[in-house]
C-alpha cells in the first residue's frame, strides 16, 4: 500500500500541522466553501481543499449553498458582478486572484479567475499557503503564468519501457487502457495541476506510429478524459513515416498530396474523440529518425504539413531542433543552428521550435543554446531534462532548478542587453503568440514516482519555473522541502536547502568540471567513460569531446577552431571566444588549453581540474553529513532510502574522480597536486 512515508503523495501530503495555535487560527477562520457555478473542475478543487484542510487542521468543512462567514469563494470573473463583488482579476485565462475581502459584513476569502482551471490553480495555491504555515489573512495574491503551454515530455514507449527513465516502467498501463483507470493517472493529474503543468506528451520522441492507430487512440482518449478536468491537455509524438507504416502509402514526402491528406484525416480522427488534443511533438532527421530530409525537403516543409493538418482545431506542432547526426563531421554543437537559422520565417504560424537548453545534450553544465534569440520570426520553446540521463540517473541527488535557471537567465543579447532566454521563450522579446516550455519527465511507476526521493523536487521545480521563471531556486527548494518533509524544523530545512542548492554544482565538479562534457560511458551515459574511442563517430574529431592530448585538453570551438562561438550574438560570441573573458565554468567547452595554462586561482589547468574532481567527491561526503544531521526530522523510510543513495553517490563520485584523473593524467603526465590523496 502507498502512504505518505514512501513518497507516493509527493508534495501533496496533508499531514497534521503541529503548531496548535496556528491550527486553531486556520480552523477559526475557514468555515466552508462556496461555489457559484458548479463544474467537474470545481468539484475537484473543492474536494482537494476539503481533504487538505481536514488533513492539515483536523477540521471537516464542506461546500454550502449560501455564503457563510469565513467562507472561501470560488467565483469566475464573469460571475462576480452578479454577487455584487467588484475586484479586478487577471486577464490571463489561467491566472487567478486570491483576496481577503469583506462582503455584506462577512470576512471571506475570494478565489476568482476567468476559468475553472484558474480556480483550481487558486485552490492549490491556498492549500500550499496552509502547508507552508503562512498567513491566510489580508491575502492579495495575483498570479498569471508567463508561458502558455507548460508541458511534460514522456519518453515512454508503448511496451512501457521508458527511454532514459530510471523510476521503473511507464505509468501508462496501455494494456489495461482504455477500460481501466489507474488511480495513478488521477494523482499524476493532481500533482501536475498543483504546479501548473497543463500539457503532457504521452509517448517517446523516438516514436512508434502505432500510437496513431484507432486502438491506441482509444487509450489516449481515455487518458485525455481523465486529465481534462485538471486542465491538462494531451499531446502525442508523430513519427514522420507514419503514413507509410500505418497508412500504407508509398511515401511520407510532405509535399505529396496524399500524404498531406492522410495527416489531415488523422487530425480529424483524433479531434473527433479528443476535441482539445494539444498537437504533435516531432523528432525528425535526428539520430536515425525519419523526417522530411529523407525526401529532400526541409524541416519547415515537414512541420508545416503537420501544422496545416492541426490548424483547424487549434493544435500546435512542436518541432524539435535536436538534430544530431553522428555521420556529420561538423561540430555537433553547431548542427541545430546551422539547420534551423536559415529556415526562420518559413514556418507556419502554429509551429514552435523546441530547443534543448544547450547545444550538445543535457549535460551537467552547458552554455545556453545559440538558437535562443536567433529565430526572430519563429517561436522557440525550451526543453529541459528532468530525468537525470547525464546526472547520475535516479541514484545521485542533484537539484536541477539552478541548472534550469542558468539557462533561463542567460542573456542572449539578441536584441541588445536584457534579452534573456526566458524572454525569448515567454514571447516577450519577439511578441510571439505561442509560448511553451517542455520538461522531459523523470516519472515512472516506482512507488515514489521519480526513483530518488529528491528527484521529485525536479518535477516540482520545473512546474514552478514554467509558471514563473523569475522564482528563485532557493524559494522553490523551500516550498518543496516544507511540503514534502512536513514538520521540518527551520534548522533542518536550511541545511537541506543549502545541500540541494549546491548539489548540481557538486555533480559538475565530480563529473565534468571546467566545461568538460559528454565524457560519460558511451550509450548508457551513467559512469565515467572519457576513454571511449572504439565507437568512432564522424563528429568525434579526436577522443570523445574532451580532445585531451599530451599538450592539453578541451574542445576548441573558437574562431580558430569549430567556430561554434560565432553562432552567438555579440558580445556573447566574443566573451566565449576570448580566453580572457570566457567564464571558467565553460573553459574547456570552448577552448583547448595547455596543461600548464594558468587559471584565475593561480593553479595550473591540470591542478585545477584535479582539485575540482576532489572537491566534488568531498562535497558528497558533506551531503552525507548533512543528511545524518537531519535524521530526527525525516521519516524512517525516506531517511534510509536517501542515506543508501548517498552512499552510492559518494562511492561513484570517487569512481568518477579517480577514473577521470587517472585517465587525463595519462596525457598530462603530471603529478597529483601536493596534499591530495592518490587516486585508486
Ligand atoms: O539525450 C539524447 C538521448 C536519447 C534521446 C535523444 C533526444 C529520445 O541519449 O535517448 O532520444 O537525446 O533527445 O532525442
Amino acid at each position: 500500500s502507498v502512504s505518505a512515508e514512501n513518497g507516493y503523495n509527493l508534495w501533496l501530503k496533508y499531514e497534521p500541522i503541529k503548531d496548535a495555535k496556528l491550527v486553531a487560527a486556520y480552523q477559526e477562520n475557514i468555515s466552508s466553501l462556496y461555489v457559484y457555478q458548479k463544474s467537474e473542475t470545481l468539484d475537484i478543487a473543492t474536494k482537494e481543499f476539503i481533504t487538505a484542510f481536514k488533513g492539515l487542521t483536523g477540521k471537516s468543512i464542506s461546500t454550502s449553498v449560501s455564503i457563510q462567514k469565513n467562507a472561501i469563494l470560488f467565483i469566475k470573473t464573469d460571475d462576480l458582478q452578479k454577487l455584487n463583488i467588484t475586484h479586478p482579476s487577471p486577464e490571463n485565462d489561467e491566472g487567478y486572484l486570491i483576496k481577503s475581502i469583506q462582503h455584506q459584513g462577512k470576512p471571506l476569502t475570494l478565489i476568482s479567475s476567468k476559468t475553472d482551471k484558474g480556480l483550481l490553480y487558486g485552490a492549490f495555491h491556498l492549500i500550499k499557503q496552509l502547508q507552508l504555515k503562512q498567513s491566510i489573512f489580508n491575502l492579495n495574491i495575483w498570479e498569471e503564468p508567463k508561458i502558455k503551454h507548460r508541458i511534460l515530455n514522456h519518453w515512454d514507449n508503448l511496451d512501457r519501457s521508458v527511454e532514459r527513465g530510471y523510476a521503473g516502467f511507464s505509468i501508462w498501463d496501455w494494456h489495461k487502457l482504455p477500460q481501466y483507470t489507474d488511480q495513478r493517472y488521477i494523482d499524476y493529474a493532481r500533482a501536475n495541476a498543483s504546479i501548473g503543468i497543463n500539457g503532457t506528451v504521452l509517448n517517446n520522441v523516438n516514436a512508434n506510429s502505432l500510437i496513431l492507430t484507432d486502438d491506441w487512440l482509444k487509450k489516449v482518449k481515455a487518458l485525455a478524459d481523465v486529465f481534462r478536468p485538471y486542465g491538462i491537455k494531451v499531446y502525442l509524438t508523430a513519427r514522420f513515416s507514419a503514413p507509410i507504416e500505418i497508412g500504407k502509402l508509398p511515401t511520407a514526402d510532405p509535399l505529396d498530396e496524399k500524404v498531406q491528406l492522410w495527416w489531415q484525416q488523422k487530425a480529424k480522427e483524433i479531434y473527433a474523440s479528443i476535441p482539445d488534443f494539444g498537437g504533435f511533438l516531432v523528432k525528425a532527421n535526428s539520430e536515425g529518425q525519419p523526417g522530411p530530409q529523407n525526401y529532400g525537403r526541409t524541416h519547415a516543409d515537414g512541420a508545416n504539413m503537420l501544422a496545416k493538418a492541426l490548424e483547424p482545431y487549434d493544435g500546435i506542432v512542436m518541432w524539435r531542433a535536436f538534430v544530431y547526426d553522428n555521420e556529420v563531421p561538423e561540430d555537433r554543437a553547431k548542427q541545430a543552428f546551422n539547420e534551423f537559422k536559415p529556415l526562420d520565417g518559413s514556418f507556419h504560424k502554429n509551429v514552435i521550435i523546441q530547443v534543448k537548453n544547450g547545444a550538445i545534450d543535457f549535460q551537467p553544465r552547458e552554455p545556453f543554446h545559440p538558437l535562443f534569440g536567433a529565430l526572430t520570426k519563429t517561436p522557440v520553446m525550451a526543453e529541459f531534462q528532468l530525468t537525470q540521463e547525464y546526472l547520475g540517473f535516479a541514484t545521485h541527488l542533484a537539484y536541477l532548478a539552478p541548472l534550469f535557471k542558468e539557462c533561463l537567465d542567460a542573456d542572449t543579447y539578441a536584441k541588445g542587453e536584457n534579452s534573456s532566454v526566458a524572454k525569448v521563450i515567454d514571447g516577450s522579446l519577439y511578441k510571439n503568440q505561442i509560448t511553451a516550455i517542455a520538461g522531459v519527465a523523470n516519472i515512472g511507476n516506482d512507488v515514489n514516482w521519480c526513483g530518488h526521493p529528491f528527484a521529485q523536487a525536479n518535477w516540482y521545480a520545473y512546474g514552478r519555473l514554467a509558471w514563473n521563471h523569475q522564482l528563485s531556486s532557493s524559494a522553490i527548494a523551500d516550498e518543496w522541502l516544507n511540503t514534502t518533509f512536513t514538520g521540518l524544523q527551520k534548522t533542518s530545512s536550511t541545511l537541506l536547502k543549502d545541500m540541494m542548492l549546491e548539489s548540481r554544482e557538486t555533480v559538475v565538479n565530480y563529473m565534468t568540471p571546467l566545461g568538460l562534457h559528454h565524457i560519460m560511458g558511451w550509450d548508457h551515459h551513467y559512469g565515467p567513460g572519457p576513454w571511449i574511442k572504439d565507437k568512432p563517430r564522424a563528429d568525434w574529431t579526436s577522443v570523445y569531446y574532451h580532445q585531451a592530448d599530451n599538450n592539453g585538453i578541451g574542445f576548441n570551438r573558437t574562431s580558430s577552431g569549430s567556430k561554434a562561438t560565432l553562432q552567438y550574438f555579440s558580445p556573447v560570441a566574443q566573451k566565449f571566444d576570448d580566453l580572457k573573458s570566457c567564464p571558467e565554468e565553460y573553459l574547456l567547452w570552448f577552448h583547448h588549453l595547455p596543461w600548464d595554462y594558468k587559471l584565475k586561482s593561480g593553479d595550473s589547468l591540470w591542478d585545477g581540474i584535479v582539485k575540482k574532481y576532489y572537491k566534488g567527491a568531498d562535497e558528497v561526503k558533506e551531503m552525507q553529513k548533512t543528511w545524518a544531521a537531519v535524521e530526527h526530522d525525516i521519516d524512517k523510510q525516506t531517511y534510509q532510502q536517501v542515506k543508501q543513495l548517498l552512499t552510492i553517490q559518494s562511492e561513484e563520485a570517487l569512481w568518477w574522480r579517480d577514473a577521470c584523473v587517472l585517465y587525463f593524467q595519462s596525457f598530462s603526465g603530471k603529478p597529483i597536486p601536493i596534499g591530495l590523496p592518490k587516486p585508486k
